[in-house]
């Protein structure tokens, strides 16, 4: 199918389609990357959240249940989970991952796993693009699902427009996740499994520890929220927390200048992996044939570096020799 017979059909009422252009647009050539490119232009309609937290703080369980209540209210979902614990992506306990896929038998829900085991190259990147194909098939929402434990994973966060933030009450969490760059990213904060012990105690140190932030008077504040995903309690308000801070992007116009900074973020990202691959190549020229041919006895290593970069900044074969 060409490029525009798949662009003409990719609408949330097809999920096949939707499925094949992901998995297209997963391969790195040049047909993927016109595809994106033609697919980025239908972007902007969706709005994307993203559910971050670290492992078993119940994001699937949230994202599950947030689901059902955007789907009750007959808006579309599509879902990209980058967990490889997660019941969607077929990790976790077989009860949860029966329930949880349940979800995705709703025709306006669609649902994406992307393994993270081993290397994460690239792989933000194609997350974030897997949630432009989804934006472009008039999803209503997007959620990135994701375990809040790397750089790779902060960068799928990063672009979203809200970003759910999910802790449990064990003593330490908060600890962590101040420690793992959780407190700087979250518009919302849901303390999750509140029906088990040290809740209070728990939100109390996450709302002082948020206070340390600085804010000044036009800064969204974060809200902070008990949640018992697995009994459906404290979902709705999510989603009225959710709405809120959607609502005050829209007004103070930070949505477009996110979403701005998000695209400009990406451009950044796709150079530097670029320029990444361009020197692992076989075909680039380091000044000798290659780091193998490298005399055993290394003088100084910073030096070497300074001399393969200034031969790739200035884009000249030079023979080292040795
Ligand atoms: N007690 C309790 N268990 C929960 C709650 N939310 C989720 N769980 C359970 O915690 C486990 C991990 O949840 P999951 O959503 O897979 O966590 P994730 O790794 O963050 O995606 C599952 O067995 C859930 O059923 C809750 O509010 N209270
Ligand atoms: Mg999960």
């Amino acid at each position: 199918m060409s490029n525009e017979s798949l662009l003409e059909n990719l609408s949330h009422g097809n999920k096949r389609i939707v499925s094949r252009v992901i998995s297209l647009i997963e391969n790195d050539n040049q047909k993927s990357e016109e595809l994106i490119s033609q697919i980025f232009s239908k972007t902007g309609n969706a709005y994307r959240i993203g559910i971050t937290g670290p492992p078993g703080a119940g994001k699937s369980t949230i994202t599950n249940q947030l689901t059902k209540l955007y789907a009750s209210q007959n808006k579309t979902v599509g879902i990209v989970a980058i967990d490889p614990t997660s019941p969607f992506t077929g990790g976790a306990l077989l009860g949860d991952r029966v329930r949880m896929t349940e979800i995705g038998m709703n025709d306006g829900v669609f649902i994406r796993s992307m393994a993270s085991r081993g290397s994460l190259g690239g792989l933000s990147r194609k997350a974030v693009d897997a949630g432009d194909v989804l934006d472009a098939a008039g999803y209503d929402y997007v959620i990135y699902e994701t375990v809040g434990v790397g750089q790779s994973e902060l960068d799928i966060v990063e672009a979203a427009d809200t970003t759910v933030v999910t802790l449990v009450p064990e003593s330490g969490d908060s600890i962590q996740a101040l420690k793992a760059g959780l407190m700087e990213i979250g518009d919302i904060f849901a303390l999750n499994k509140s029906d088990r012990p040290g809740a209070e105690t728990a939100i109390s140190s996450l709302k002082s520890m948020l206070q340390l932030k600085f804010h000044t008077e036009n800064d969204w504040i974060p809200e902070v929220l008990q949640t018992i995903a697995s009994e459906n309690k404290g979902i709705e308000t999510i989603a009225e927390m959710i709405d809120k801070h959607r609502m005050f992007l829209t007004e103070t116009n930070e949505l477009s200048l996110n979403r701005l900074k998000q695209t400009k973020k990406r451009i950044e990202d796709i150079v530097l992996e670029k320029v990444k691959l361009t020197i692992k190549s076989k075909e680039f020229n380091y000044g000798f044939k290659d780091l193998d041919t490298l005399p055993d006895q290394i003088s100084s290593p910073v030096q070497i570096a300074n001399y393969i970069f200034k031969n790739l900044t200035n884009n000249k074969e030079v023979d080292v020799g040795n």
